[in-house]
Parts: structure tokens; sequence; C-alpha cells
């Protein structure tokens, strides 16, 4: 099979995660910068501070997706870039970079997609209380909208927010990334305020005719261990927190009963006003979907193949999931410890296919950590990667064959770069970064993402 003429071959990043330059031209500081300089709180005390220093080396970065025959290029706007408070006018050097960034990838032929806002919120409005604070949802739209205004003349893709499910409550429930707050409530009033700021901001954006706009979600196929009572009802939280507390607001224009009864101890959603979820429920253009494992859950402490504590998957912490644990299910694992489970993708699509309302669905997002080790000769033999790229990209052959309105996939991630708590330990790219000399060279996964978007066929030579 090929994949269709429209089919878009993407590569994915965001700001925090490959820019550096954090002090330059004016940015304010983000959520990230402080959690990262908080003494225990990633991997090796690493932060985005230098990161690949793409905001120098762009137009080399540029190139780089061009001779690899890139199509479209997804990467993140740093809000404190744009708005070191959060607020106010935009800032010239900010929009300037983005701006310069967009020309060179139209220059090269690479289509840009813009997202919004991947998880560098300006500390000045954490100051302010953060997306607990319903005020932050008007300065999210406020922003977009001046982002919108510079760049919506040449920018044709955008995406509001990327996976809510972090900022909320990975962020605010389990702790573990910016703001790092162990605070359920908090957690859900931000699930909320997230979810009102993309509606916000999808109305700011289309005031200004924006064509293609959309918000990315991580969403997870997820099944129970067994079908004990025990099992499935743990199943069906884990489900309610990753995927229908996201997905049925924006496409249903409801929260789901089910998860709303167990959160109700810890006062709901927060302050849900009357017409927000029309707001929230604005009809798209595309679902993005990042897709990175399956989850099979119990919700028996004594389970005999319980996970643990595995990188920033425990579902524990999340309020109404306490109990429901991960098992293994016998799949290959990646170097976070995430099972290998290209069906998975398969099961996801047929379920937004089967249970909402068509839209176009794109990949933003799907890829693998992987050690790498770069050999005397400068190669990085990285046949794991192809074979799990080669495995998702079977599923959407196999998605887009059951009908499903599948019209892109990106890779995540283009270059090695900054992965979040863990730092800059586990790799996910196809092209690999020397953090030291900032030499990129592309890994045998690049070369053969190349032929793969040369030949719009798996068939490899
Ligand atoms: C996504 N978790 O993040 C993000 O969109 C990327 O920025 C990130 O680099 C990529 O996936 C790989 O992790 C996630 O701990 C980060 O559950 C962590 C988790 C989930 C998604």
């Amino acid at each position: 099979m090929t994949f269709p003429e429209d089919f878009v071959f993407g590569g994915a990043t965001a700001a925090y995660q490959i820019e550096g330059a954090a002090a330059a031209d004016g940015r304010g500081l983000s959520i990230w910068d402080v959690f990262s300089h908080t003494p225990g709180r990633t991997v090796n005390g690493d932060s985005g501070d230098v990161a690949i220093d793409h905001y120098h080396r762009y137009k080399d970065d540029v190139a780089i997706m061009a001779s690899l025959g890139l199509e479209a290029y997804r990467f993140s706007v740093s809000w404190p870039r744009i708005q070191p408070d959060g607020r106010g006018r935009g800032l010239e050097a900010g929009l300037d970079f983005y701006s310069r960034l967009t020309d060179e990838l139209l220059n090269a032929d690479i289509d840009p997609w813009i997202t919004l806002y991947h998880w560098d919120l300006p500390q000045a409005l954490q100051e302010a209380g953060g997306w607990p604070n319903r005020d932050t949802a008007y300065r999210f739209a406020d922003y977009s909208a001046i982002v919108h205004e510079h760049l919506g003349d040449r920018v044709k893709h955008w995406i509001t927010l990327n996976e809510p499910f972090c900022s909320s409550l990975i962020g605010h429930a389990s702790g573990r990334h910016a703001p790092g707050l162990e605070d359920p409530s908090a957690a859900l009033a931000s699930v909320h305020h997230l979810l009102l700021g993309h509606g916000l901001a999808v109305d700011a954006l289309r005031a200004q005719k924006v064509e293609n706009v959309g918000i990315t979600l991580n969403l997870y196929a997820v099944e129970p261990a067994s079908d004990d009572p025990v099992d499935t009802d743990a199943a069906r939280r884990v489900d309610g927190f990753h995927n229908r507390l996201f997905l049925d607001p924006v496409l249903k224009g409801r929260y789901p009963q089910d998860i709303l009864h167990d959160v109700a101890e810890f006062g709901g959603l927060g302050d849900v006003q009357d017409g927000d979820l029309e707001i929230i429920s604005r009809p798209l253009d595309l679902l993005g979907v990042n897709y990175y494992t399956r989850y099979v859950i119990t919700g028996r402490e004594d389970h005999p193949d319980l996970v643990g504590e595995r990188t920033g998957q425990l579902h524990s912490p999340y309020p109404g999931a306490a109990g429901a644990r991960e098992v293994r299910h016998g799949m290959p694992l990646t170097d976070l410890g995430w099972e290998i489970d290209p069906d998975g993708l398969v099961d996801v699509l047929a379920r937004l296919k089967r249970e909402y309302p068509a839209v176009p669905i794109v990949i933003t997002e799907n890829g693998a950590a992987f050690a790498d080790p770069i050999s005397e000769d400068g190669v990085v033999h990285d046949a794991d990667r192809i074979d799990f790229v080669w495995g998702h990209l079977a599923a959407c052959e196999r998605a887009i064959a059951a009908g499903v309105p599948l019209t892109g996939y990106f890779l995540w991630s283009i270059f090695d770069n900054y992965e979040w708590a863990e730092g800059y330990a586990k790799r996910f790219g196809a092209v690999h970064v020397d953090y030291e000399t900032q030499v990129r060279t592309p890994k045998d996964s690049a070369h053969w993402y190349s032929s793969v978007i040369r030949t719009r066929s798996l068939e490899q030579q």
C-alpha cells in the first residue's frame, strides 16, 4: 500500500525542548525554567537553558529537515518570548524569530504547523495563580491572537494546546512536571481552564479567519487486565482521565458523567460556568493525536505483573483514579519503559471514528526513546527506532484502510532534545545531537524516514 498523495509526513518539536537561548532578546521566565532549576526536579538537574541551541541554529536545522524531504514541521511558540510577563503587547524580537523561522521553512518547501502552548506558561502568570486561575484562559487567547496576527498570513495550521492532560494532571496532581504541584483540586480546575483557553483561542483565531485549527491530545489505548470488576473499573477511570475527560468536552460539549462523579469529592472541575462548554466545543478542522503506548490496567495491589513507578506513568496520583495500576502485557519496551504496541494506535483511531464526530485526524506525535550510541565513524544504527516507526506507520495504513480520516503523521522527534523531567538522558530524535559540540548527525532512522516520504510507502528497497 502507498500513502495517499495528500497525506502529510512531518516532524515535531517543542520550544523549551530545543531552543535554548533562555535569556536571549528579552525572553521572560516560564514555569519550566523555574521547575528545571529547582534542585531534585529533573534528572541530573538538566534544564532547557541551552538545549540544542535551535534559536541560533534554526537555519541549519531547517536545512537538515529539507535534506530529509520533510513536508511539514510542527514547532511550538514560546509564550514568554512573546509576552515575558504573560500579558501586554507582543515583543518584537520574539515575534521576529518565529517569523524568520517560518520564512526559512517556506523557502525550503516545508509547511509550518504551529503549536501555541507546549507547556511553557510565563512564570508571571503562574504567580497570579496559573491554570487553576480562570484568568489564565483569557490571557492565553490574547497571546494566541498576537501570534496569529503576525504569522497567520504564512502559517496555515494551528494547534492550540499540546496535551492538556500533561499540563494539568502531571503538572498539578503527580507533580512530575512544572509547576510541580500535588493538589487534586488545582489539577481539576486547570483541566477546565486549559480547555476554556483552547476554546477562547479558537474564537480569537476564527476572528482572524484561521483556516485550520485544532487541539493535540495524548490518547492511549486502555484495557482492563481481566474481566474482574476491580480491573474493569480501574481501567474505566484511567480511560476517563487520559482520553474521555478531554475528548468529550472538546468534541461533544460535555464532561463524562462518571468522571465528574469520581472527582466530586475534590470539588469537581471547579468553576464551570454557563456557556463554557459551548466555547470549549467550537468546531475544529483537525484533531491532533499523540500516541505512545497502550495501558493495561488493574485495580489489584498484588497483581503479579505490576509496572511500578515507571517514568511519569503512575496513575494513582490522579484524582479519582487511586488504586489504578498498570501491568506489563509482554510487549518490548522503549528506553523510557513504555511498552511498544502499534495495534493500540489502530484501536485509538478506530475508537475515534466510532465514538466521536468525524473530524480529520493527524498524528501530531509518535516516536520512541532509545539509547542510540554514536559510533566512532559518526553513525547511529537505530534499528529499534526504525522498527518502532515502521510498526506505527503500518498501523496508520490499517486505520486509513478501515476508513479513519487520518491525514498526516509527525515523527517525535526530528532532533534529540530536552525530555522534560528526564533531561537529556533519553533520546527521541531521528537526528542525533552531540550536546557538547551541538553537532547534528542524522541517524539511520532519519535516512529511512526520508525514503518513506519519498516513496510514500513502507516497502523499502
Ligand atoms: C509528550 N508522561 O510528552 C510531549 O508532547 C513531548 O514534549 C515529549 O517529548 C514526548 O511526548 C515524549 O515524552 C509526554 O510522563 C511526556 O506520561 C511525558 C508523559 C507523556 C507525554
